[in-house]
């Protein structure tokens, strides 16, 4: 696990290993630099090595960096980060229950907006009504997001539209594959689901305290990877485009297209988005089954109304908005 803020002594000679690119770093250098013992060097070098990074130490010459891993190191997205705010407060873990959870916790004392919590693997990864959230190791995005949007908590449900938004626009540049929104909270992909969001609040009668964005990608999901019961109704981008693909890569432009789409969002409020959301809908205009906590309904799903509701003409002609359920 990585603290955020400061970066360490490590980060700092990964960072003069990685301007060196092919040629060596003396040991010698670095000890000067850094006012510490080859030793101590040594020992840092061990560290990284240790997190899997394939570093070179050639007696004389001193140490070359060969290859980073695929993992989710803060020193690896610092490294491609664009933005302001989002992610320059940064959790990193190897595992984690959920990280819904943590940034809740980390809300509540006091960490600033933009914070994000990743991990490889979460063993608690949930859904909506406590559901489960197939996230297996090294595989997939799970990571959240700490905002502050001070908004009332009717309006909450904005931010599922700004994160899905991002999302899709992230798939779709990063990938070049459809990638379209189905109400309220997925991100679907030739009818399948490859991403799921989870907002969760902390909230007073009227202002939102904090917010909790929870983003699960399948990026690099093998079909096998997901629990037998998904296999017919999940999907992984790499299912999809047909090869692995980075995930650090994937997470930089989506956390940049996140920022982006809040900023958006703040200055021109929820009707600009959901007139973009309805753009990149896969169920606008469709026949669609909704499935709400207590009933039922089909129809086709004509518009999102200004509370993000979704309206549906049944077959008697007549509207209906609802304001939570599953889409089939
Ligand atoms: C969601 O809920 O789709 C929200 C998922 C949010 C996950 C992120 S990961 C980071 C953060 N930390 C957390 O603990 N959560 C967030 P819902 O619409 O209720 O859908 C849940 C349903 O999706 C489950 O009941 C399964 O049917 C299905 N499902 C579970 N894992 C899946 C996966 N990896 N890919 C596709 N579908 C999945």
């Amino acid at each position: 696990m990585k603290k955020p803020g400061e970066i360490d002594t490590g980060e700092k000679i990964l960072k003069l290993l990685r301007a060196e690119k092919e040629s060596y770093l003396s040991g010698e250098d670095l000890s000067r630099k850094f006012k510490m013992t080859r030793a101590a060097v040594w020992k840092h070098i061990h560290a990284l090595i240790g997190q899997g990074y394939g570093i070179e130490s050639c007696p004389h010459k001193g140490y070359r960096l060969l290859s980073v891993p695929d993992k989710l190191l803060p020193a690896e997205i610092r490294q491609g980060l664009k933005t302001k705010y989002m992610a320059r407060e940064l959790y990193c873990y190897n595992e984690s229950g959920s990280t819904n959870e943590t940034a809740m916790k980390l809300a509540g004392e006091k960490a600033p907006a933009g914070t994000v919590v990743i991990t490889e693997k979460q063993t608690a990864g949930k859904g909506r009504l406590n559901r489960n959230w197939s996230s297996p190791a090294g595989l997939g995005l799970w990571f959240s997001v700490i905002l502050r949007p001070g908004i009332s908590p009717k309006r909450a449900a904005d931010l599922t539209f700004v994160a899905g938004l991002a999302v899709v626009k992230a798939i779709r540049s990063f990938t070049g594959l459809e990638a379209g929104l189905k109400w309220p909270n997925d991100i679907y992909i030739n009818g399948k689901k490859a991403c799921g969001i989870l907002t969760e609040i902390n909230a007073d009668s009227d202002i939102v305290k904090y917010l909790v964005l929870g983003i699960g990608i399948n990026v690099n999901t093998g079909k096998t990877d997901f629990p037998e019961e998904l296999r017919t109704r999940a999907t992984s981008l790499a299912l999809e485009a047909g090869k692995k693909l980075s995930r650090l890569g994937l997470l930089n432009v989506l956390i940049a297209e996140l920022e982006k789409q809040y900023e958006i969002y703040k200055k021109k409020g929820f009707p600009v988005f959901a007139a973009e959301w309805k753009k990149n809908s896969v169920i606008m205009n469709k026949r669609v089954k909704v499935k709400g906590l207590t009933e039922t309904f089909e129809g086709i799903a004509v518009d999102i109304d200004p509370d993000g509701a979704l309206v549906l003409r049944l077959n008697s002609g007549e509207l209906k908005r609802i304001y939570s359920g599953d889409v089939s």
